[in-house]
């Protein structure tokens, strides 16, 4: 009897899960499409069905470079990035490297592209007033301002976190929790730190810089991933949290390959870098590898026709052990492909040198471009080295809008880089920067709902506008 209850029980709990899967499977065919919870595919065409992020705002609390750079991105992909700034300054960099008196300069202009700026004194209580108005409406905070800046303004992460428990609140520092927490840090002081200065330059000269902003925009190009982390898992949890990324962590990020070598010496000499091929033993640590490929594949810098004249006159020569044979048979070396001497990687690591020397009595004939054409052309790899007037110029850049010409009505028309990220369904326009609190009414009146009373209390405060010359002094 009990059984019998039991198998009835347990054929009825049966029927009603697969009557409840049936159910939800419908719901879903009927408002997802596919059961996955996503809506159904979009029929408008592409880059018609809006921006990926859409729908975001951002209160970018910015400066100089690195989290620009983040904001920037953002808001190429569709954000509403609401850029915070001091009246009657702005963002330093308005003023910085002026090449067009009066007007914006590039560093500001090239960094800040489709953002909204309003201007106002966080210092102020009503500007206070206004900021937390934005904390409350907004879905991330971005900032990079010397460490404690933004507690000491009196948004805390615990203040914030209260106003708005949904806030994503992300930050560049200099360097994460440990003893050089509290510097300030620029550029070079993370390429430095992170790792990158070590192992760039020549063997028997100085650490070096390089000129790609690996600390900056680098780190601002990893915020940009960690907040659209954040606010995916938010979707989830329906809680935003804390993004720190600090600049000697982005740039050590990029030189991994570096921190890999350091512990292949362990095991021995690196033997791509040249300094094997040359008998020179290597010390405790990574050594600067010049112009060494980064690859298990010997590469370097060789000269082009011209170069006598032209600084860049050169191209960067993949020695590719696959196209060995092609390599022989262009430089006119058609023995080296069977001689035992040099047709083996292993044979040619001591010779790299003079292998490279040989290969350039080639390139030194040609052009960086003629070499270009001649060696893909068989699949040899090479790289021109491009100076920024070539890159300037270069139409297929125009064509892709990675290089874009940008009108600003107090500097004319300028050139800057466009988005390199380029996405099928969300496609960027590059809309000039705004002058200093251009926007700062719309975001007032449109964005934060004040009222006209309220925003001339506000404003009469002073607030939004920068102090007069009198009252400075006073
Ligand atoms: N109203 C009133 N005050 C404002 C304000 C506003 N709207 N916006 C900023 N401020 C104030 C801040 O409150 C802070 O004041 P306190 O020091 O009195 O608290 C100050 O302006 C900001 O200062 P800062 O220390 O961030 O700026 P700095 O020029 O002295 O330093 C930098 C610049 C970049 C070294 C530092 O911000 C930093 O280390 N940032 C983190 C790392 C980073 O991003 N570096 C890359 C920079 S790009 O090369």
């Amino acid at each position: 009897m009990a059984k019998k209850k039991q198998k009835k029980t347990k054929s009825k709990v049966k029927a009603t899960a697969k009557k409840s899967v049936r159910k939800v499977v419908k719901l879903a065919s009927a408002k997802t499409g596919n059961g996955n919870g996503l809506p159904k595919p979009s029929s408008k065409a592409w880059g018609q069905a809006g921006k990926a992020l859409d729908g975001v705002k951002i209160l970018d609390f910015t400066h100089v470079q690195s989290g620009p750079t983040c904001t920037q991105l953002l808001a190429w992909f569709g954000a509403d990035v609401i850029k915070v700034e001091r009246p009657g300054v702005g963002d330093i960099t308005r003023g910085q490297l002026v090449d067009v008196k009066g007007a914006d300069s590039l560093y500001f202009t090239m960094l800040n592209h489709n953002k909204r700026s309003i201007t106002v004194d966080s210092k102020h209580p009503q500007g206070m007033r206004v900021l937390e108005a934005l904390v409350k409406t907004c879905d991330v905070l971005v900032e990079n301002f010397a460490p404690g800046a933004l507690d000491r303004m009196g948004l805390t992460w615990e203040r914030i976190n209260k106003l708005n428990p949904r806030m994503i609140v992300a930050s560049v520092k200099g360097f994460g929790p440990g003893p050089y927490e509290d510097c300030k840090v620029y550029e070079n002081v993370a390429q430095c730190a992170g790792g990158a200065a070590s192992t760039t330059g020549f063997r028997e000269g100085p650490p070096l810089v390089t000129g790609a902003q690996i600390g900056d925009s680098g780190t601002g190009v990893h915020l940009a991933l960690g907040i659209v982390s954040a606010l995916y898992q938010r979707n989830r949890t329906g809680r935003g949290q804390k993004v720190l990324c600090a600049m000697q962590d982005g740039v050590l990020n990029l030189c991994r390959v570096k921190l890999r070598d350091q512990q292949r010496l362990k095991a021995g000499p690196l033997t791509e870098y040249s300094q094997y091929g040359e008998n020179i033993p290597f010390g405790p640590s990574v050594p600067r590898a010049g112009n060494d490929s980064g690859g298990g594949q010997p590469g370097w810098i060789l000269k082009c026709k011209g170069w006598e004249m032209d600084p860049d006159a050169y191209i960067y020569f993949i020695t590719q052990a696959p196209v060995w044979g092609p390599i022989c048979d262009i430089i006119g070396e058609p023995t080296w492909k069977t001689d035992p001497e040099y047709a083996t990687p292993r044979a040619r690591l001591p010779k790299l040198k003079a292998i490279f020397r040989r290969i350039e009595d080639w390139t030194m004939t040609k052009t960086k471009f003629e070499v270009m054409e001649a060696c893909n052309a068989v699949d040899i790899p090479v790289g021109p080295i491009l100076s920024m007037k070539e890159i300037a110029e270069e139409p297929s850049l125009r064509k892709t809008g990675t290089v874009v010409e940008v009108d600003h009505p107090t500097r004319g028309t300028y050139l800057t880089v466009g988005n390199p990220i380029k996405l099928s369904d969300s496609i960027s326009e590059v809309k000039r920067s705004p002058l200093l609190g251009e926007h700062t009414d719309e975001i007032l009146k449109d964005v934060l709902k004040f009222s006209a009373k309220d925003i001339a209390e506000i404003k009469t405060s002073g607030a939004l506008s920068a102090p007069k010359k009198e009252e400075k002094a006073a």
